[in-house]
């Protein structure tokens, strides 16, 4: 026990929020997720754009091709994967979703990110970098011998740009008891904005226990030395199917068309008055469109929240 303590205190360092109900958050010791195959799992990605017809969209091949090259890396990695169809505009969607076998599967603890890009490009930032990162913190459990308290789910979505429709399918799916034993629903879009900023998602409006969430996020980047902001990202991404449900939720965000504020250039570096990622939903979103501190940032933070949350 003592052990332990003096581990979980190194790790991380305990905050206050100023909140009345807010408990101290000790960081569990994670895995360093390596940014260079992050990226390398972008190059994937890309490449698979390049190879039909510049795009990941719903209903196009680069889609499934997509699905199908996420999902062999599991499979091999000892994942028990699924894929799950709907259809939408008269194509076919699909969810792909990677459950790590053990943990207590009355509490599970579940993230996701959308696969699919929109039409006009490959979609790297938006969302090859939720897709990847998540990918890469789901095999750094399977190497890392992690036993999580808690089961893990794994999900990319579909047709999210299409208005969230794969991860509402999902939601919609689940039976009554299926979705209760989801406890936490944790969200990553668009976590390497070339002109990043360093988002956590509000609590504020979200389900009760979205709380400790927020703050097991805000904890790993001040525990790196990263001043992050708080935002409410509202209907705009695949949590809100979750949220709708009453699931805590959370996650990280690096900015969109949004612009950033000469305040935010001070204290995150990158150009006041430009927008997070000037090629939102457009054709240069590729490999280029990547900031890769800000990439590797997220992936960490991502694992960070995952090894203290999941216990
Ligand atoms: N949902 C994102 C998109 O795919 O276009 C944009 C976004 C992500 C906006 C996260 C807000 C927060
Ligand atoms: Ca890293
Ligand atoms: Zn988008």
């Amino acid at each position: 026990m003592k052990a332990l303590l003096t581990a979980l205190v190194t790790a991380g360092a305990l905050v206050g929020s100023g909140l009345a109900d807010a408990q101290p958050v000790r960081l569990a010791a994670a895995p360093d997720i390596p940014v260079s195959a992050v990226r390398a799992d972008l190059d994937q990605l890309q490449s698979i754009a390049s190879a039909n017809g510049g795009n990941r969209a719903h209903g196009r091949p680069g889609y499934l091709a997509s699905v199908n090259w996420v999902k062999s890396k599991l499979d091999a990695a000892g994942f028990t994967t699924r894929v799950q169809s709907f259809s939408r505009n008269g194509a076919t969607g699909y969810n792909l979703i990677a459950d790590w076998p053990g943990g207590d599967t009355d509490d599970v603890l579940m993230l996701g990110g959308h696969l699919d890009s929109v039409s006009a490009g490959p979609g790297i930032n938006d969302n090859g970098t939720g897709s990847a990162s998540i990918l890469e913190v789901a095999l750094a459990v399977r190497s890392s011998g992690f036993q999580p308290r808690r089961h893990l789910r794994f999900a990319w979505w579909g047709a999210e740009e299409l208005g969230l429709v794969g991860s509402t399918h999902y939601v919609n799916s689940l039976s009554t008891t299926d979705r209760s034993r989801i406890k936490t629903y944790l969200n990553f879009d668009m976590t390497g904005s070339p002109n990043p900023g360093y988002f956590v998602y509000s609590a504020s409006g979200q389900p009760s226990g979205s709380l400790r969430v927020q703050q097991v996020l805000q904890q790993y980047f001040s525990s790196i030395g990263v001043q992050s902001e708080l935002t409410s990202v509202g209907g705009r991404s695949d949590h809100a199917a979750f949220a709708r449900a009453g699931i805590p939720v959370g996650g990280t965000f690096t900015g969109a068309e949004g612009i950033k504020t000469s305040a935010q250039a001070q204290k995150w570096g990158g150009q006041a008055g430009v927008a997070y990622d000037r090629c939102y939903h457009r054709s240069c979103d590729t490999t280029a469109n990547v900031n890769a501190t800000a990439l590797d940032r997220n992936a960490d933070a991502i694992a960070s929240a995952l090894w203290t949350l999941a216990g």
